[in-house]
């Protein structure tokens, strides 16, 4: 049996990791096989180059080439090691960013060639594609304010201004509009809103019998 691979995006404070565990508690509730993994990381390599990667001291030491492959390193130790077993072993695998934040992030926002982010992102999931991503949608102002809210110190890519994160929320939108794989849900709503929709949408697309 082959599991079903999920993966959750969009700005920061959007609400995804709210949601993702929303998501898992419902699932392992209804019986199913849940992992839930994030990126960069998920592994222990992958939790050091995450660590090297959003160090907030180190805002000047990496070059747009030396960040991409880092990310594209953690993703395939990740795949390799993690995603790809638990699908293969049935299991539903939750993960917080994957792809599609490198299109963003170092595409659209850093404005790497588009065409290398696509490149380097096939050759590091190999065959692992989501099956369904999801994308609570705010604005940037909302994302900061809720950012603002907690206590912890900003990390090195949290650093950017908001014009930078305008081109983030620009890139999922497009995204989103070209991928049916996407489902994009009004992420100011209340948290339990935002829940039952995503629940709905997931047994509509997987539990159809
Ligand atoms: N990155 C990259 O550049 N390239 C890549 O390829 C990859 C990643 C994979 C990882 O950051 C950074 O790496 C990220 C992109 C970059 N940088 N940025 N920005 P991270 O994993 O540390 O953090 P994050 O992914 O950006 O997001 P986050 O801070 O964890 O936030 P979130 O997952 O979107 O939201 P949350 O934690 O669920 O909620 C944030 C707050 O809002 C929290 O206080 C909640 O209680 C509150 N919240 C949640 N939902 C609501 C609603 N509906 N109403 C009101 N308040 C809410």
């Amino acid at each position: 049996m082959s599991g079903i691979f999920i993966t959750f995006e969009g700005i920061e404070g959007c609400g995804k990791s709210t949601q993702l565990d929303m998501l898992a508690n419902w699932l392992r509730a209804n019986g199913k096989d849940v992992i839930v993994t994030r990126e960069p990381g998920g592994t222990d390599l992958g939790e050091k180059i995450r660590n090297l990667l959003l160090d907030g001291s180190k805002s000047d030491i990496f070059s747009v080439r030396a960040e991409i492959l880092l990310f594209e390193a953690s993703r395939a130790q990740h795949v390799d090691e993690k995603i790809l077993p638990a699908i293969k072993s049935g299991k539903i695998v939750l993960c917080d960013r994957f792809c599609d934040s490198t299109i963003v992030y170092q595409g659209v926002a850093r404005t790497m060639d588009l065409h290398i982010v696509k490149f380097l992102n096939e050759f590091a999931v190999s065959e692992c594609i989501p099956a369904m991503t999801i994308f609570p949608n705010i604005s940037v102002a909302e994302g900061f304010r809720r950012i603002a809210l907690e206590d912890s110190s900003r990390d090195r890519i949290e650093q950017e201004d908001e014009s930078f994160f305008e081109k983030i929320r620009s890139g999922y939108l497009k995204l989103a509009k070209e991928n049916t794989r996407f489902f994009m849900v009004d992420g100011s709503d209340n948290v339990e809103i935002i829940h039952e929709k995503i629940r709905n949408e997931f047994a509509k697309r997987f539990f159809k019998n």
